[in-house]
């Protein structure tokens, strides 16, 4: 694993409904996660927060909600996530809604050849303007980064699409839209739902992953949205989903990905420190940051 890691906030919460999510950062780093990382011997440096527009009093544009703002943010972040993967260190981004995934992505993919994401969630966040049935942005990262939607989210970086579909994973997936379950068909997107995390068990569904995206990728980003976590261990989410993935399945998960050694930047969003339960949510986070940088129980 890259040994220097950059923090980058990223206050972001116009991607959805809810306010409070902007405060993801502040509560992610309120749990500790400078201390838990600098125990595994990690250089880390905190880039500090995005700085994000405040929204507009104007209507909706085409049905995307905050779409200037959100991709202004979005711009802003692109730059950072670019410089920090130039100077060689692994970007860490903290959300936020996960509408920042499309900054994130835009910065990182052209530093590889060929980008693998492993998408946990329990979210395809596969939809466009014309799919959503929310119109919120946060709804829409990874169709955007295929180069699929709204040309000022697409465009993002100057260059589309960010991502090839057959180098996505999505896992823990448990709530999909009709517009994206075509997607995920048209494209031939890999896709564990929790039908088959429940059948296969996290283990063989990590180690297919792994070996999945070893096969045809160079650098593997992994976003991780808290609500791929059943809401009783991740209460501190906008968009809640139960029969989620476990405290635990999540953890092995990032051990394994930790064992392979393949992931080279990561963003953990969606931390909602107004709709949590003492910051129970952020500590996950931290913990299983812990984890996937390669924290031994014994
Ligand atoms: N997230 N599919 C729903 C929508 O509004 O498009 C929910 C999206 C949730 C997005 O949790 O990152
Ligand atoms: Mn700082
Ligand atoms: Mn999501
Ligand atoms: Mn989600």
């Amino acid at each position: 694993m890259n040994k220097y890691i950059s923090l980058i906030g990223v206050p972001m919460d116009l991607g959805q409904n809810r306010r409070g999510v902007d405060m993801g950062p502040s509560a992610i780093r309120y749990a500790g996660v400078m201390d838990r990382l600098e125990k595994l011997n990690y250089m880390i440096e905190d880039l500090g927060d995005i700085d994000i527009p405040n929204p507009g009093n104007r209507p909706d544009d085409k049905g995307l909600k905050n779409l200037d703002e959100v991709s202004e943010g979005n711009i802003r972040l692109t730059k950072v996530v670019d410089e920090t993967a130039a100077r060689g260190h692994f970007p860490l981004v903290l959300g936020g809604d996960h509408s920042i995934a499309i900054g994130t992505l835009a910065g990182i993919a052209k530093h590889a050849e060929n980008l693998g994401v492993i998408w946990y969630d329990a979210h395809g966040d596969l939809n466009t303007g014309e799919t959503s049935p929310s119109g919120n942005i946060h709804g829409m990262p990874l169709a955007v980064s295929l180069g699929i939607g709204n040309e000022k989210l697409t465009q993002i970086g100057k260059y589309a699409p960010k991502i090839r579909p057959e180098n996505i994973v999505i896992v823990g997936a448990r709530s999909l839209d009709e517009g994206e379950k075509k997607l995920i068909k048209d494209k031939g997107i890999k896709v564990y739902t929790m039908h088959e995390v429940d059948r296969l068990g996290m283990t063989q569904v990590m180690n297919d992953t792994i070996e999945y995206l070893k096969e045809r990728t160079d650098q593997v980003h992994l976003s991780l949205d808290l609500d791929g976590l059943d809401p009783q261990d991740a209460p501190g989410v906008g968009t809640p989903v139960v029969g989620g993935l476990s405290f635990r399945e999540s953890h092995l998960a990032m051990e394994m990905l930790s064992e392979a050694n393949i992931i080279t930047s990561a963003e953990f969003v969606e931390v909602n420190p107004i709709l949590d339960e003492k910051n129970k949510t952020a500590s996950v986070a931290v913990d299983l940051m812990g984890s996937l940088f390669g924290e031994k129980l014994l």
